[in-house]
């Protein structure tokens, strides 16, 4: 039994207003490719397929054409998908009877049955070898919302909700399975321990009450194929409990990740061996380290120019950063002229400013609002207005209202 494990696609995604469907769409044809040549069982995608939760009808196509295509190459492959933080837990679901017909399974919400207990039994899987006999269980764990774990018969503790899930679920798996078949988890969290980027996952609830301990995966549990952290790792150096981290880097604190697929075996109810496919990257994210508009512009000057022949799609994407002494009106046309007839594409500028404030403020330096997360400029904004710092209650309800904003497109 050998399964492929991939996470945080983002279809749909923009790098501060450009497309990345060039990127994702080389990406997708390098996994069929690698479908075709490793002849995997299952491949399991562990949410946030979508960067929103209304994605692009572009983004839509991606991958409904990719499950076609797949299934069509791969006529036995098992495929399943949960939702993570950024997609909609119902719009995942939608095409689930149209989907199952192409032995791909998509869950994006859990349900209670009318005695509270957990609906464990369409989360779920079984997944067939080769020989089309159940060789291995899917336990399937999409992106748990606060509403979905909480309420009358559950308590308003949202981590005990969650582990009332993985409790009910796991029991329900070993009950289910048969001596042989192995217990794989998929599931979209934040394991206490793992890496976290820069700026491009965002933050699920808040602080550290948002980690999950490693704990409510038991040893009965072969693998677990986690999604929402971009960078690959190991959960607590433990062999069975990885990230895959995403396909392609999905803002520039990425650019230094090994982005992979792992390939992952199994003999019977045992992990044997897990082994990263490395993606080959089909455009560039460059930066250049702040420093003076001067050092800068000569920096453009030494880019590389067009090649005419070239493909402009597999231009680098450029973010610049320069440190200023003062605000510069005409920053953006120096730079762009510095640019003309060079082989890259623009994507962002950021300025820093030395502080102005007296001597001992020389590090104070403006951010913009695009390098704050909604959480931080919250409290920035109340510190500057009450003179305290916010309290973590009041953080958790910001939170909470913050949910319900970015969730405010979806359809029930
Ligand atoms: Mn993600």
């Amino acid at each position: 039994m050998r399964l492929f494990h991939t996470s945080d696609w983002h279809l749909g995604q923009n790098l501060h207003g450009q497309e990345r469907d060039f990127e994702h769409a080389c990406f997708l044809d390098w996994l069929l490719a690698q479908l075709k040549l490793h002849g995997p069982d299952v491949l399991l995608i562990a949410g946030d397929i979508f960067d929103t939760v209304n994605p692009p009808l572009k983004a839509q196509e991606r991958l409904y054409d990719f499950i076609i295509s797949a299934h069509e190459q791969n006529p036995k492959l098992t495929l399943v998908m949960i939702a993570g933080n950024h997609d909609s837990g119902s719009r995942i679901e939608l095409p689930a009877p149209l989907m199952r017909r192409l032995r791909t399974h998509a869950l994006g919400r859990v349900l209670w049955l009318d005695d509270g207990q957990l609906d464990a039994e369409r989360l779920l899987i079984p997944l067939p070898d080769a020989k089309g006999k159940t060789a291995a269980w899917c336990l399937a764990l999409p992106f748990l919302r606060p509403a979905e774990v909480t309420g009358a018969h559950l308590g308003d503790d949202y981590l005990r909700g969650i582990g009332q899930v993985h409790e009910g679920l796991i029991a329900a798996a070993n009950a289910k399975r048969k001596k042989g078949q192995a217990l794989i988890a998929i599931s979209h969290a934040h394991m206490a321990g793992g890496s976290v980027s820069e700026d491009s996952e965002r933050s699920l609830i808040i602080g550290n009450a948002e980690a999950l301990p490693a704990k409510l995966f038991d040893k009965s549990v072969a693998y677990v194929a986690l999604g929402h952290l971009h960078k690959p790792q190991k959960v607590n150096g433990e062999e069975r409990m990885r990230y895959s981290g995403s396909p392609i880097p999905l803002s520039f604190s990425e650019i230094g990740y090994k982005h992979q697929i792992l390939d992952v075996t199994f003999q019977g109810e045992r992990l044997v061996g897990v082994e990263p496919l490395l993606i080959p990257r089909s455009v560039n994210l460059q930066r250049l380290e702040a420093a003076p508009l001067a050092d800068i512009l000569k920096a453009l000057a030494d880019l590389p120019d067009i090649d005419l022949l070239a493909d402009t799609q597999r231009q680098p994407w450029l973010e610049v950063r320069v440190r200023l002494d003062e605000p510069q009106p005409d920053l953006r046309q120096q730079i762009e002229t510095a640019l003309q007839g060079k082989a890259v594409r623009l994507v962002r500028i950021a300025a820093e400013y030395a502080g102005k404030r007296g001597e001992d403020n020389n590090d104070e330096r403006l951010i913009e609002l695009d390098q704050l997360t909604p959480q931080e400029l919250f409290s920035r904004a109340w510190l500057e207005s009450y003179g305290n710092e916010v309290d973590e209650q009041t953080l958790k309800d910001f939170a909470v209202l913050l949910q319900e904003v970015q969730q405010a497109d979806e359809q029930p």
